[in-house]
Protein backbone atom coordinates (compact mmCIF):
# COMPACT_ATOMS: atom_id res chain seq x y z
CA UNK A 1 0.00 0.00 0.00
CA UNK A 2 1.29 3.34 -1.10
CA UNK A 3 0.83 6.38 1.33
CA UNK A 4 0.88 9.83 -0.29
CA UNK A 5 1.23 11.96 2.74
CA UNK A 6 -0.30 11.97 6.36
CA UNK A 7 -1.91 15.12 7.66
CA UNK A 8 -1.80 15.51 11.76
CA UNK A 9 -4.21 17.82 13.35
CA UNK A 10 -5.38 19.27 16.46
CA UNK A 11 -9.30 20.09 16.81
CA UNK A 12 -11.19 21.82 19.50
CA UNK A 13 -14.51 20.62 20.63
CA UNK A 14 -16.35 22.31 23.72
CA UNK A 15 -18.33 19.08 25.48
CA UNK A 16 -22.32 19.64 26.12
CA UNK A 17 -21.54 19.56 29.53
CA UNK A 18 -18.56 18.95 31.20
CA UNK A 19 -17.74 15.14 31.79
CA UNK A 20 -16.07 14.57 36.10
CA UNK A 21 -14.65 11.20 36.78
CA UNK A 22 -12.15 10.22 39.66
CA UNK A 23 -9.60 11.95 38.27
CA UNK A 24 -11.24 15.01 37.15
CA UNK A 25 -12.99 17.46 34.91
CA UNK A 26 -13.58 17.88 31.18
CA UNK A 27 -14.84 20.48 29.29
CA UNK A 28 -13.32 20.97 26.35
CA UNK A 29 -11.44 17.90 23.98
CA UNK A 30 -8.68 18.97 22.06
CA UNK A 31 -8.31 15.73 19.53
CA UNK A 32 -5.97 14.64 17.39
CA UNK A 33 -6.57 13.39 13.84
CA UNK A 34 -5.47 11.51 11.64
CA UNK A 35 -5.97 11.73 7.87
CA UNK A 36 -3.85 9.13 5.23
CA UNK A 37 -4.18 9.88 1.46
CA UNK A 38 -2.86 7.25 -0.79
CA UNK A 39 -3.76 5.39 -4.59
CA UNK A 40 -6.26 7.73 -4.74
CA UNK A 41 -8.39 7.22 -1.46
CA UNK A 42 -8.22 8.44 1.95
CA UNK A 43 -9.10 7.00 5.48
CA UNK A 44 -9.55 9.42 8.97
CA UNK A 45 -8.37 8.36 12.35
CA UNK A 46 -8.91 9.42 16.17
CA UNK A 47 -6.27 9.61 18.92
CA UNK A 48 -8.37 8.97 22.28
CA UNK A 49 -5.63 10.73 24.25
CA UNK A 50 -6.99 13.25 26.79
CA UNK A 51 -5.96 16.81 27.53
CA UNK A 52 -4.24 15.08 30.58
CA UNK A 53 -2.47 12.63 31.60
CA UNK A 54 -4.69 11.37 34.44
CA UNK A 55 -6.80 8.35 32.82
CA UNK A 56 -3.29 6.88 31.41
CA UNK A 57 0.01 8.12 30.78
CA UNK A 58 -0.36 9.85 27.77
CA UNK A 59 -1.81 13.08 26.43
CA UNK A 60 -2.81 15.01 23.34
CA UNK A 61 1.06 16.92 23.15
CA UNK A 62 2.48 13.35 24.08
CA UNK A 63 0.76 11.73 21.44
CA UNK A 64 1.18 14.90 18.88
CA UNK A 65 5.19 14.42 19.32
CA UNK A 66 5.04 10.38 19.15
CA UNK A 67 2.91 10.66 15.91
CA UNK A 68 5.69 13.40 14.71
CA UNK A 69 8.81 12.19 15.78
CA UNK A 70 8.49 8.12 15.04
CA UNK A 71 5.12 6.57 14.21
CA UNK A 72 4.12 8.94 10.96
CA UNK A 73 7.69 8.95 9.93
CA UNK A 74 8.18 4.90 10.42
CA UNK A 75 5.23 4.57 8.45
CA UNK A 76 6.40 6.54 5.74
CA UNK A 77 9.65 4.64 5.49
CA UNK A 78 8.69 1.32 5.23
CA UNK A 79 6.22 -0.75 2.99
CA UNK A 80 3.28 -1.04 4.39
CA UNK A 81 1.59 -4.95 3.07
CA UNK A 82 -1.73 -3.98 4.61
CA UNK A 83 -3.24 -2.13 7.63
CA UNK A 84 -3.14 -5.46 9.42
CA UNK A 85 0.46 -5.21 9.27
CA UNK A 86 0.66 -1.73 10.79
CA UNK A 87 0.53 -2.43 14.61
CA UNK A 88 3.76 -4.80 13.97
CA UNK A 89 5.39 -1.80 12.76
CA UNK A 90 4.89 -0.31 15.99
CA UNK A 91 6.04 -2.58 17.67
CA UNK A 92 9.22 -0.91 18.97
CA UNK A 93 7.40 2.47 20.43
CA UNK A 94 6.52 1.19 24.06
CA UNK A 95 3.45 2.62 25.13
CA UNK A 96 1.57 5.69 23.29
CA UNK A 97 -0.82 3.32 22.19
CA UNK A 98 -3.31 6.24 22.00
CA UNK A 99 -0.99 7.76 19.48
CA UNK A 100 0.09 4.86 17.42
CA UNK A 101 -3.86 3.21 17.71
CA UNK A 102 -5.29 6.90 15.91
CA UNK A 103 -2.74 6.30 13.41
CA UNK A 104 -3.24 2.57 12.79
CA UNK A 105 -6.99 3.12 13.02
CA UNK A 106 -6.77 5.43 9.78
CA UNK A 107 -4.81 2.83 7.63
CA UNK A 108 -7.88 0.23 8.50
CA UNK A 109 -10.23 3.23 7.30
CA UNK A 110 -8.01 3.84 4.40
CA UNK A 111 -8.03 0.09 3.29
CA UNK A 112 -11.40 -0.64 3.81
CA UNK A 113 -12.89 2.25 1.69
CA UNK A 114 -10.07 1.21 -1.00
CA UNK A 115 -11.65 -2.24 -0.95
CA UNK A 116 -15.11 -0.83 -1.13
CA UNK A 117 -15.95 -2.24 2.12
CA UNK A 118 -17.57 -0.94 5.71
CA UNK A 119 -15.15 -0.98 7.82
CA UNK A 120 -16.95 -3.36 10.29
CA UNK A 121 -17.26 -5.90 7.71
CA UNK A 122 -13.54 -5.31 6.99
CA UNK A 123 -12.43 -5.94 10.79
CA UNK A 124 -14.60 -9.35 10.87
CA UNK A 125 -17.33 -8.08 12.00
CA UNK A 126 -20.57 -9.51 12.46
CA UNK A 127 -23.08 -7.36 14.00
CA UNK A 128 -25.51 -5.32 11.67
CA UNK A 129 -26.64 -3.50 15.06
CA UNK A 130 -25.09 -2.75 18.16
CA UNK A 131 -26.52 -2.20 21.71
CA UNK A 132 -25.65 1.22 23.58
CA UNK A 133 -25.32 2.26 27.33
CA UNK A 134 -23.97 5.27 28.76
CA UNK A 135 -21.88 7.17 31.35
CA UNK A 136 -22.73 9.69 33.21
CA UNK A 137 -20.12 11.41 34.71
CA UNK A 138 -20.17 12.67 38.41
CA UNK A 139 -22.89 15.02 39.10
CA UNK A 140 -23.21 18.05 41.63
CA UNK A 141 -26.31 16.50 43.52
CA UNK A 142 -27.45 13.18 43.79
CA UNK A 143 -31.31 14.92 42.21
CA UNK A 144 -28.52 16.17 38.61
CA UNK A 145 -28.10 12.46 38.71
CA UNK A 146 -31.09 10.96 38.97
CA UNK A 147 -32.75 13.50 36.10
CA UNK A 148 -29.66 12.68 34.37
CA UNK A 149 -30.82 8.94 34.23
CA UNK A 150 -34.35 9.37 33.65
CA UNK A 151 -33.38 11.14 30.74
CA UNK A 152 -30.82 8.45 29.18
CA UNK A 153 -33.88 5.87 29.98
CA UNK A 154 -36.78 7.92 28.41
CA UNK A 155 -34.34 7.72 25.20
CA UNK A 156 -33.91 3.97 25.27
CA UNK A 157 -30.11 3.36 26.54
CA UNK A 158 -29.92 0.00 27.56
CA UNK A 159 -27.52 0.33 30.23
CA UNK A 160 -26.36 3.40 32.93
CA UNK A 161 -22.89 3.45 33.65
CA UNK A 162 -22.22 5.97 36.36
CA UNK A 163 -19.06 7.10 37.60
CA UNK A 164 -18.12 6.81 41.46
CA UNK A 165 -15.15 7.67 43.94
CA UNK A 166 -14.90 7.48 47.85
CA UNK A 167 -17.72 9.92 48.77
CA UNK A 168 -19.77 9.33 45.63
CA UNK A 169 -20.77 5.76 45.98
CA UNK A 170 -22.88 3.77 48.34
CA UNK A 171 -25.10 6.38 49.15
CA UNK A 172 -25.64 7.25 45.94
CA UNK A 173 -26.23 4.13 44.20
CA UNK A 174 -28.85 2.61 46.99
CA UNK A 175 -30.90 6.12 45.80
CA UNK A 176 -30.55 5.35 42.12
CA UNK A 177 -31.36 1.56 42.63
CA UNK A 178 -34.57 2.98 44.92
CA UNK A 179 -35.77 4.60 41.45
CA UNK A 180 -34.23 2.33 39.28
CA UNK A 181 -34.14 -0.79 40.74
CA UNK A 182 -34.65 -3.05 37.35
CA UNK A 183 -32.19 -0.62 35.42
CA UNK A 184 -29.33 -2.42 34.10
CA UNK A 185 -26.89 -0.32 35.97
CA UNK A 186 -23.12 -0.45 36.94
CA UNK A 187 -20.45 1.87 38.76
CA UNK A 188 -16.85 2.95 36.79
CA UNK A 189 -14.47 4.11 40.00
CA UNK A 190 -11.15 4.73 37.18
CA UNK A 191 -8.93 3.29 40.09
CA UNK A 192 -10.02 5.86 43.47
CA UNK A 193 -10.03 2.59 45.71
CA UNK A 194 -7.10 0.55 47.05
CA UNK A 195 -7.56 -3.34 48.49
CA UNK A 196 -8.24 -1.75 52.24
CA UNK A 197 -11.25 -0.43 50.88
CA UNK A 198 -12.39 -4.00 50.01
CA UNK A 199 -14.78 -4.15 52.85
CA UNK A 200 -16.65 -0.78 51.73
CA UNK A 201 -16.64 -1.94 47.84
CA UNK A 202 -18.48 -5.25 49.24
CA UNK A 203 -21.26 -2.66 50.30
CA UNK A 204 -21.80 -2.33 46.80
CA UNK A 205 -23.14 -6.15 46.02
CA UNK A 206 -26.22 -5.76 47.31
CA UNK A 207 -27.19 -3.34 44.38
CA UNK A 208 -26.72 -6.58 42.19
CA UNK A 209 -24.71 -3.81 39.41
CA UNK A 210 -23.94 -5.59 36.00
CA UNK A 211 -20.28 -5.25 37.11
CA UNK A 212 -18.09 -2.68 39.04
CA UNK A 213 -15.07 -1.63 36.69
CA UNK A 214 -11.45 -0.77 37.26
CA UNK A 215 -11.87 -0.22 41.45
CA UNK A 216 -8.63 -0.37 42.39
CA UNK A 217 -5.12 1.08 40.38
CA UNK A 218 -4.58 2.07 36.72
CA UNK A 219 -1.50 -0.78 36.39
CA UNK A 220 -3.12 -3.30 38.47
CA UNK A 221 -3.76 -6.79 37.97
CA UNK A 222 -3.11 -9.16 41.58
CA UNK A 223 -5.40 -6.55 44.09
CA UNK A 224 -7.97 -6.63 41.66
CA UNK A 225 -8.09 -10.92 41.66
CA UNK A 226 -8.20 -10.72 45.66
CA UNK A 227 -10.65 -8.12 45.40
CA UNK A 228 -12.78 -10.32 42.67
CA UNK A 229 -12.44 -13.06 45.39
CA UNK A 230 -14.53 -11.31 47.76
CA UNK A 231 -17.11 -9.67 45.66
CA UNK A 232 -20.32 -11.08 43.82
CA UNK A 233 -20.32 -8.13 41.14
CA UNK A 234 -18.50 -8.84 38.70
CA UNK A 235 -15.04 -6.93 38.13
CA UNK A 236 -14.88 -5.34 34.93
CA UNK A 237 -10.73 -3.71 33.61
CA UNK A 238 -10.35 -0.90 31.98
CA UNK A 239 -7.25 1.23 32.29
CA UNK A 240 -5.46 -2.48 33.18
CA UNK A 241 -5.47 -3.67 29.83
CA UNK A 242 -3.25 -2.27 27.65
CA UNK A 243 -1.97 -5.32 25.79
CA UNK A 244 -3.02 -8.69 24.80
CA UNK A 245 -0.36 -10.37 27.69
CA UNK A 246 -2.47 -8.04 30.32
CA UNK A 247 -5.63 -9.48 29.25
CA UNK A 248 -4.30 -12.81 29.35
CA UNK A 249 -2.98 -12.76 32.76
CA UNK A 250 -5.89 -11.01 34.13
CA UNK A 251 -8.24 -13.75 32.60
CA UNK A 252 -5.94 -16.53 34.25
CA UNK A 253 -5.23 -15.15 37.69
CA UNK A 254 -9.37 -14.29 37.75
CA UNK A 255 -8.62 -10.44 38.12
CA UNK A 256 -11.91 -9.86 36.30
CA UNK A 257 -14.96 -11.43 34.45
CA UNK A 258 -15.62 -8.96 32.19
CA UNK A 259 -13.38 -6.40 29.79
CA UNK A 260 -13.69 -3.19 28.78
CA UNK A 261 -11.89 -2.89 25.14
CA UNK A 262 -10.98 0.45 24.03
CA UNK A 263 -9.85 0.56 20.55
CA UNK A 264 -7.26 3.43 21.47
CA UNK A 265 -6.15 1.96 24.86
CA UNK A 266 -4.66 -0.90 23.43
CA UNK A 267 -2.93 0.59 20.32
CA UNK A 268 -5.56 0.10 17.55
CA UNK A 269 -7.57 -2.60 15.25
CA UNK A 270 -5.03 -5.59 14.99
CA UNK A 271 -4.65 -5.22 19.10
CA UNK A 272 -7.96 -5.26 19.79
CA UNK A 273 -9.09 -8.04 17.63
CA UNK A 274 -6.36 -10.29 19.34
CA UNK A 275 -7.29 -9.15 22.93
CA UNK A 276 -11.47 -9.87 21.64
CA UNK A 277 -10.58 -12.88 20.50
CA UNK A 278 -8.40 -14.14 23.60
CA UNK A 279 -11.34 -13.11 25.69
CA UNK A 280 -14.01 -14.94 23.18
CA UNK A 281 -11.85 -18.22 23.81
CA UNK A 282 -12.01 -17.58 27.85
CA UNK A 283 -16.08 -16.70 27.63
CA UNK A 284 -15.00 -13.62 29.04
CA UNK A 285 -17.58 -11.24 27.70
CA UNK A 286 -16.20 -7.49 26.22
CA UNK A 287 -17.78 -3.95 25.72
CA UNK A 288 -16.52 -1.43 23.57
CA UNK A 289 -15.59 1.83 26.06
CA UNK A 290 -15.75 5.27 24.89
CA UNK A 291 -12.80 8.20 25.36
CA UNK A 292 -15.24 11.15 24.76
CA UNK A 293 -14.86 10.90 21.21
CA UNK A 294 -15.71 13.02 18.10
CA UNK A 295 -17.73 11.61 15.33
CA UNK A 296 -14.26 9.95 13.34
CA UNK A 297 -13.51 7.90 17.12
CA UNK A 298 -17.35 7.11 17.67
CA UNK A 299 -17.53 5.56 14.39
CA UNK A 300 -14.58 3.29 14.66
CA UNK A 301 -15.94 2.32 18.19
CA UNK A 302 -19.43 1.36 16.06
CA UNK A 303 -17.26 -0.92 13.84
CA UNK A 304 -15.27 -2.30 16.69
CA UNK A 305 -18.13 -3.31 18.48
CA UNK A 306 -19.42 -5.18 15.50
CA UNK A 307 -16.73 -8.30 16.29
CA UNK A 308 -19.23 -11.34 17.70
CA UNK A 309 -18.12 -11.23 21.40
CA UNK A 310 -19.19 -7.59 22.10
CA UNK A 311 -22.17 -8.73 23.60
CA UNK A 312 -22.78 -6.31 26.39
CA UNK A 313 -24.08 -2.78 25.83
CA UNK A 314 -20.92 -0.48 25.45
CA UNK A 315 -20.71 3.50 25.88
CA UNK A 316 -20.50 4.19 22.47
CA UNK A 317 -23.91 6.95 22.24
CA UNK A 318 -25.43 9.26 20.59
CA UNK A 319 -23.21 12.47 19.14
CA UNK A 320 -25.43 14.84 20.59
CA UNK A 321 -25.17 13.86 24.21
CA UNK A 322 -21.14 15.28 23.53
CA UNK A 323 -21.31 17.92 20.83
CA UNK A 324 -23.57 20.64 19.63
CA UNK A 325 -22.48 19.68 16.13
CA UNK A 326 -20.00 16.88 15.04
CA UNK A 327 -17.72 16.14 12.18
CA UNK A 328 -19.46 13.76 10.68
CA UNK A 329 -22.29 13.68 8.98
CA UNK A 330 -25.38 11.86 9.87
CA UNK A 331 -24.50 12.24 13.54
CA UNK A 332 -24.94 9.18 15.10
CA UNK A 333 -27.64 8.24 16.78
CA UNK A 334 -29.47 5.99 18.97
CA UNK A 335 -32.78 3.85 18.33
CA UNK A 336 -35.96 4.14 20.38
CA UNK A 337 -34.64 0.44 21.12
CA UNK A 338 -31.15 2.00 22.64
CA UNK A 339 -29.58 0.63 19.46
CA UNK A 340 -26.94 1.96 16.56
CA UNK A 341 -27.34 0.40 13.19
CA UNK A 342 -24.12 -0.08 11.98
CA UNK A 343 -23.55 2.28 8.54
CA UNK A 344 -22.92 0.19 5.51
CA UNK A 345 -21.27 2.45 2.85
CA UNK A 346 -17.24 2.13 2.67
CA UNK A 347 -14.78 2.77 5.49
CA UNK A 348 -16.36 4.64 8.19
CA UNK A 349 -19.75 4.55 6.62
CA UNK A 350 -20.29 8.57 7.36
CA UNK A 351 -19.47 11.47 5.21
CA UNK A 352 -16.45 13.24 7.29
CA UNK A 353 -17.05 17.15 7.35
CA UNK A 354 -13.64 18.50 6.03
CA UNK A 355 -14.88 22.10 6.50
CA UNK A 356 -16.11 21.48 9.67
CA UNK A 357 -12.76 20.10 10.80
CA UNK A 358 -11.16 23.24 9.17
CA UNK A 359 -12.77 25.85 11.24
CA UNK A 360 -12.25 23.30 14.55
CA UNK A 361 -8.49 22.94 13.64
CA UNK A 362 -5.55 24.74 16.36
CA UNK A 363 -2.58 23.09 14.11
CA UNK A 364 -1.97 21.23 11.48
CA UNK A 365 1.17 19.20 9.69
CA UNK A 366 1.40 17.34 6.66
CA UNK A 367 4.02 14.80 6.05
CA UNK A 368 4.89 13.14 2.89
O1 LIG B 1 -13.21 5.19 32.20
O2 LIG B 1 -14.56 4.73 30.65
C1 LIG B 1 -13.83 5.55 31.22
C2 LIG B 1 -14.23 9.00 29.60
C3 LIG B 1 -12.94 9.46 29.67
C4 LIG B 1 -11.99 8.68 30.27
C5 LIG B 1 -12.30 7.43 30.79
C6 LIG B 1 -13.60 6.96 30.71
C7 LIG B 1 -14.59 7.77 30.14
C8 LIG B 1 -15.99 7.42 30.09
C9 LIG B 1 -16.83 8.10 29.03
O3 LIG B 1 -16.53 6.69 30.88
C10 LIG B 1 -17.20 7.20 27.92
C11 LIG B 1 -17.85 8.00 26.82
O4 LIG B 1 -19.01 8.38 26.99
O5 LIG B 1 -17.17 8.27 25.80
MG1 LIG C 1 -13.60 3.16 32.56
Amino acid sequence: MKIDQITLREIHMPLVSPFETSFGTTTRRRILLVEVRGEGGFGWGEVTAGETPFYNEEDTDTAWHILREFAIPKILREPLASAAAAAGQFEQIRGHRMATGGLEAALWDWEARLAGRPLAVHIGGTHREIPCGVSIGIQPSVEDLLTKIRTEVAAGYQRVKIKIKPGWDVAVIERVREEFPALRLMADANSAYTLADRAHLKLLDRFYLMMMEQPLAHDDLLDHARLQQDLETPICLDESIRTLRDAEQAIEIGACRIINIKLGRVGGFTRARAIHDCCQAARVPVWCGGMLESGIGRAHNIALSTLPNFVLPGDVSASRRYWTQDVIRPEVEVTSQGTIRVPEGPGLGYEVLQERIEQLTARRETFA
